[in-house]
């Protein structure tokens, strides 16, 4: 059986969000993933993300590649579109259906052997094309689905369940999507959804493209003494830089914290980001000192949580190319297909 689905009864004292909806319209069928797989903790942090930003699934796109993280759109947001591409390959996927509609949400889910591995070509053109996009990597540092491989994220020394050392320096797709342009990077655990919950939505608010790399353990191969994916692991080296709290357009902000230690950015549609630091010397927005504090913590095996890096320039793919603002469905036959005189003066401007 491949999936489970689940009982259609609704309890009338359910939580409901602006729209009516409670969380269970949020969701999807049983996961039939391990049980105690991080990669659940991060499919139930997204449902939570979407039931309180109150959006309407109809208005998500969801696009993954292969893997038991890329499975995971199965398991939330049952109502939305979904499309599970090839190992990868999500990446030029979602681009090709964001250039097509620009008004729905995109959300990319994806692996640390997806993204980092097979897929690091389509990672990098994603994050540098700046696609407006909440682009989350549930890594395990292995290959969960084909029993248990070390991937591309995997630390230099970390251990296999049978003992074998990793001897290759490991890919940090947080770092690569600093140095590709992201504007929008944070790191995430999946054992710490209070966390984790406003990253996402905050991210989903975000213009152009964003990256949550989330450390999320594969009990059933990377979760024992010796990896540094495990979830003792980063429980004993979590790093926190920051919390926020995030505000859409509608609230009324009422909470200040303490002077020099909350940041507020703006997003584009005018909701905002508070960042409560943690550590007062930690500055989102400094894209060179984010590199250095994160190499100096990552040299001493230390995991790095929290809202990394923001740029809230407003530019993404679609501002760049300087494409039609309405999707391609919505446009009429003649807008499609103008006719010779406007090929030939097309045709003109390029002599
Ligand atoms: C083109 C191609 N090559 C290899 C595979 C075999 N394969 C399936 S999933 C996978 C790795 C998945 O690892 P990751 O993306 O980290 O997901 P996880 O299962 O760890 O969540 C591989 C190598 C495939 N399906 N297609
Ligand atoms: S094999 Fe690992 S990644 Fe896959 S479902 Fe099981 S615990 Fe999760
Ligand atoms: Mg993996």
């Amino acid at each position: 059986m491949t999936f489970l689905a689940k009982p259609k009864l609704h309890h009338p004292s359910l939580p409901t969000n602006a729209l009516g909806f409670t969380r269970r319209d949020y969701e999807g069928p049983v996961s039939t993933l391990c049980a105690g797989c991080g990669h659940d903790s991060i499919s139930a942090a997204i449902i939570q993300a979407f039931f309180e930003l109150a959006i309407p699934p109809h208005r998500v796109a969801k696009l993954s590649g292969i893997g038991c993280s890329s499975k995971t759109p199965t398991y939330f947001l049952g109502q939305s579109h979904g499309f599970n591409s090839v190992h990868g390959r999500m990446p030029s996927v979602l681009t090709g259906a964001n250039l097509a509609n620009r008004d729905l949400i995109y959300l990319g889910v994806s692996g640390d052997g997806d993204s980092a591995s097979i897929g690091i070509g389509q990672f990098a053109h994603i994050m540098r094309r700046g696609v407006n996009m909440t682009y989350i990597v549930e890594n395990n540092g292995v290959y969960g689905l084909t029993k248990g491989q070390f991937s591309a994220t995997a630390d230099k020394g970390s251990k296999s369940k049978r003992g074998a050392s990793n001897d290759d320096e490991p890919i940090d797709l947080v770092m690569l999507a600093l140095t590709l342009g992201a504007t929008y990077i944070a790191r995430g655990f999946s054992g710490d959804k209070a966390q984790l919950v406003p990253l996402i939505k905050a991210a989903v608010q975000h213009q152009g493209a964003a990256l949550i790399d989330v450390v999320s353990p594969c009990v059933a191969f990377n979760n024992h003494p010796g990896s540094t994916k495990s979830y003792d692991y980063v429980r004993a080296h979590n790093e926190t830089v920051n919390f926020l709290d995030f505000m859409p357009r509608r609230d009324a902000i009422t909470a200040e914290g303490p002077p020099g230690s909350v940041e507020t950015v703006m997003l584009h549609d005018g909701g905002q980001i508070r960042v409560r630091r943690v550590d007062d010397g930690y500055d989102a927005t400094d894209k060179v000192a984010v590199m250095a504090y994160l190499e100096a913590h990552r040299a001493k095996g230390e995991v790095v949580t929290g809202l990394l890096y923001v740029n809230e320039s407003d530019e993404d793919l679609h501002s760049a190319q300087g494409t039609v603002a309405r999707p391609l469905n919505a446009l009429s036959d003649a807008e499609l297909v103008p006719g010779a005189a406007a090929l030939e003066s097309v045709n003109a401007s390029l002599r």
